[in-house]
């Protein structure tokens, strides 16, 4: 496969001014009528090129030039480009081809999901439908008329506004939308199905109605009300924080079975992943309600910042994913708890992405090259990239930001940019010198910040010293360091803030500093102290770091109670515990656990005056996947040991505060999606399982009270989670298959059935997990089924699929191969965690290699898998 460059962009040579589509949807395939209205580039130099259309597994039935029907001669079907040598300055091309949606398992362009035709244009979607410059700086109006049977496909819906509609044929009807926003072919959409609409309006700043419409199959009609809700707050707040209005008549989401990403910012047209749009009180969780309300902002959020203004090439993805990002951060901050939404994305941030950072496939935010741009919707891309945003937005302060994404809007709008772009509209807006920081779009890897300091008792003086490196990547070495905002406070031994007085005759210094670092290595002084304070460190993780200063458990345990920085008070209590667990690591049973954990987390559990949904945070020790992370040859079952003893000795030693935490919050009332209420839920379910993994009998009965009676799916969840993950081995099986049972027709929930058995070290062994992919429910073409079977056993249940037998790395090489074929997107997802193979022992790493290669040996291998395997050996 073709390595496609950064450095080797070239502006297109021809422009569409406009695009009418006309589609013939049957049962046994589609007609596809395209006519482009095309110019030539006067900005191209490529002058005298032919025009070159992209194009994926497509039928072509006919192509015309300006009315004349081309013979074949005149005109070149390499299958993937349509290439017509001659053709004048201006021009209109028609093209007919025909698809097959219905044998379209890829779900890449249009094809059907639980009988409704639909579409997934981002990245490369739109060539599989017709033959086009499928680039996103191409920009062109669409028109699109679609044509079915009526009653199958009452619904017909594409981006814009309906101008026309009718009856045909056959008992065939037509619509016809019309989008007059200029957009490049990644944001087209067409859905066509038997669907109900749900209604709402929205009145925008300007005082125009918009006209809210969700599509949905009949039986989620209940499920769409969070949604619209969560949508309309994001309009609101989009006008309210960034002065960003609506712009077409009509705003519309359809939810659909069969999705490979989570949802489509497509224009006036977001197509949703049913899983991360639906929702009821009985059927989803409060993390599934929030991840909806961040989804749906987010796509909203695309319209001005990915939309009106897109990328120019896919190099540039992380312009609108990584800003989006952190505008729906920014959302989903302002509507709940702001530090717990720091310490999830953190935590997400620090696990997955630092180890994507680490790994094969490590890549900058802005990358240089891709195989497959599909394998390039990363964490780095998205979660990196809306930290370098955030970054942006502390060094500027937030007016000046404001003023620098007015000016990126006003500036850009209607044209396809680049990061570069976006930065210099800060600079200019601020007046500041963002030339270094440009490197976090640049380089690879997580920066490593080495802090040490020291204190003159004598002088009154602290002294920190701050040395960067920015380790090597592939095809990446000696690089320059960083520009990195470090946000610092420092402590008395009572626990106040110190004033940052950083000359000897300054004043009424504030507690709190932003530190910039731009160089190797860089030393502050802190005047005016009388003793040694405690560092707080990187607050609020005001850069996606790795910090490292040689901390003694005092003074994490200090921090943890005196911290007045949210995030960091969350960080000491994890490096605490990571600390604890790491040094079990190798040593035998009888090691003594740290008696000082054990009382800090009663003190967690007993204190009613923290924010609870930050206590509710603090509770959970690092995941298995951090440990392995933090390690340098990670042995999972050494990790994983270490891990429960120290859950274990807690539990019990916290026996009767874990039941007193789980009474106080098990109280009834009214189901609240209150950042309170959602504390009390995560605090009560948390103490549930920890009861109930030391086999508390007491906890056996309030579970299954619990699991039986629970008015909400977080409830009802907790409680079969933790009976799952509990030794009751009876009471397991009744309540997963009295689960079933109850839920077994809502696809949804059936997918939190399998993902709770197969990332569970107590269920989740592979004959286990064989049994499930054989399970009526499980359906091989639906990525949702696939992800929560064979996705939560390999990234989540570490102790299984890392058998040191190592038959979960050839279970998932078995699987990939098998997907390959279907769904090459989703299998390359797969790979990930046999990728991070050199990371682990010997014993793991020499089998994991093996699966690989496995992998990369198999015939006709797609482009997609080929890529994550072949840089994952290289
Ligand atoms: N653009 C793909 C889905 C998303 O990031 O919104
Ligand atoms: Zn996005």
């Amino acid at each position: 496969p073709q390595t496609i460059y950064l450095s080797e962009y070239k502006v297109p040579a021809y422009l569409v001014e406009q695009i009418e589509l006309r589609f013939e949807l049957f049962e046994d395939g589609a007609r596809v009528h395209s006519t482009l209205t095309v110019r030539r580039n006067p900005e191209s130099q490529e002058t005298g090129k032919p025009l070159e259309l992209d194009g994926d597994s497509l039928k072509l039935e006919s192509v015309a030039l300006n009315g004349e029907t081309l013979e074949s001669t005149a005109y070149e079907d390499r299958g993937d480009k349509l290439v017509v040598p001659d053709v004048p300055e201006q021009f209109q091309l028609a093209v007919v081809t025909w698809i097959e949606p219905q044998n379209n398992t890829r779900l890449e362009g249009l094809y059907k999901s639980s009988g409704m035709f639909c579409t997934q244009c981002e990245a490369e979607g739109f060539r599989c439908i017709t033959y086009y410059p499928d680039r996103p700086d191409v920009m062109a109006r669409f028109r699109t008329r679609i044509e079915a049977d009526k009653s199958a496909y009452p619904v017909l819906l594409s981006n814009g506004n309906p101008v026309e509609q009718g009856d045909l044929d056959n008992g065939r009807h037509f619509v016809t939308w019309e989008d007059p926003f200029p957009k490049p072919s990644y944001l087209f959409a067409l859905v066509a199905g038997d669907l109900v609409e749900k209604r709402d309006s929205f009145t925008t700043c300007s005082g125009r109605d918009i006209d809210l419409r969700m599509y949905v199959e009949p039986r989620n009609s209940e499920k769409c009300d969070f949604a619209m809700d969560s949508l309309k707050r994001a309009m609101r707040w989009d006008e309210e924080v960034y002065g960003r209005e609506y712009d077409l008549d009509i705003f519309m989401i359809v939810a659909v079975d069969d999705f490979n990403m989570g949802a489509m910012e497509n224009k006036g047209l977001n197509i949703f992943n049913s899983s991360c749009v639906l929702a009821s009180q009985e059927t989803a969780t409060d993390a599934i309600f929030q991840r909806i309300e961040a989804i749906v902002a987010h796509e909203y959020f695309h319209n001005w910042s990915g939309n009106r203004v897109t990328c120019r090439d896919w190099f540039q993805l992380s312009l609108k994913e990584g800003f989006t990002v952190f505008r729906d951060a920014q959302f989903s901050a302002d509507e709940g708890s702001p530090t717990v939404k720091r310490i999830e994305d953190a935590t997400l941030l620090r696990t997955a992405q630092f180890a994507e950072d680490a790994g094969p496939m490590a890549h900058p935010v802005r990358p240089a090259s891709y195989i497959e741009i599909g394998n390039f919707y990363t964490l780095t891309i998205y979660e990196k990239g809306e930290e370098v945003v955030r970054m942006i937005h502390n060094l500027l302060g937030s007016e000046m930001f404001r003023k620098g994404s007015d000016l990126y809007f006003e500036r850009h709008d209607g044209q396809a940019v680049t990061t570069d772009d976006f930065v210099k509209a800060m600079e200019d807006a601020s007046g500041r010198d963002l030339t270094q920081f440009r490197l976090w779009y640049e380089q690879a890897g997580t920066p490593v910040l080495n802090v040490e300091d020291d204190f003159d008792a004598e002088q009154g003086v602290y002294r920190l010293t701050i040395r960067q490196t920015v380790p090597d990547t592939p095809g990446q070495t000696n690089k320059k360091p960083q520009h990195i905002p470090f946000a610092l406070g420092l402590l008395d031994s009572n626990g106040d803030a110190l004033p940052l007085n950083m000359d000897a005759a300054e004043t009424d210094a504030p507690t709190e500093r932003v530190l910039e670092i731009t160089g190797a290595e860089h030393r502050f002084e802190f005047y005016g102290l009388d003793e040694k304070p405690v560092p707080s460190l990187l607050r609020d993780f005001s850069a996606p770091v790795r910090v490292h200063y040689p901390w003694a458990r005092e003074q994490l345990l200090f921090l943890m109670s005196h911290d007045p920085d949210g995030f960091n008070r969350w960080d000491a209590g994890q490096r605490l515990a990571i600390d604890v667990i790491q040094s079990l690591i190798g040593h035998d049973d009888e090691t003594e656990i740290e008696p000082r954990l054990v009382e800090s987390y009663r003190g967690l559990l007993n204190n009613d005056s923290l924010d609870q949904a930050l206590v509710a945070k603090m509770l959970q020790l690092p995941s298995e996947n951090y440990l392995v992370e933090l390690s340098e040859q990670a042995d999972v079952p050494s990790i994983h040991h270490a891990r429960e003893r120290v859950l274990l000795h807690l539990a019990n030693a916290l026996r009767d505060d874990l039941l007193a935490c789980y009474q106080r919050n098990n109280q009834a009332g009214e189901y609240e999606l209150t950042s309170d209420a959602i504390a009390r839920r995560s605090l009560k379910n948390i103490a549930l399982g920890w009861l109930l993994h030391i086999g508390d009998e007491e906890a056996l009965a309030l579970a299954t009270e619990q699991f039986q009676n629970a008015d909400n799916m977080t409830d009802r969840l907790g409680a079969l989670r933790a009976l799952v993950n509990s030794g009751f081995d009876q009471e397991r099986t009744e309540a997963l298959d009295a689960f079933y049972e109850q839920f077994q027709h809502d696809p949804q929930v059936v997918e939190m059935w399998f993902s709770v058995q197969s990332a569970s070290h107590k269920t989740g062994q592979l004959p286990h997990i064989r049994h499930l992919l054989g399970h009526e429910a499980f359906d091989w073409k639906n990525p949702n089924k696939v992800r929560s079977v064979v996705g939560a056993f390999a990234g989540q249940n570490l102790p299984a699929f890392h058998n040191p037998d190592g038959s979960g790395y050839e279970f998932l090489a078995e699987v990939i191969c098998r997907l390959d074929d279907s769904n090459p997107q989703i299998a390359a997802r797969l790979v990930t965690p046999l990728s991070r193979w050199k990371k682990f022992a010997p014993t793991y790493s020499e089998q994991m290699k093996k699966a690989l290669e496995s992998i990369r040996d198999k015939e006709a291998l797609s482009k997609d898998v080929y890529e994550v395997v072949h840089k994952s050996l290289a």
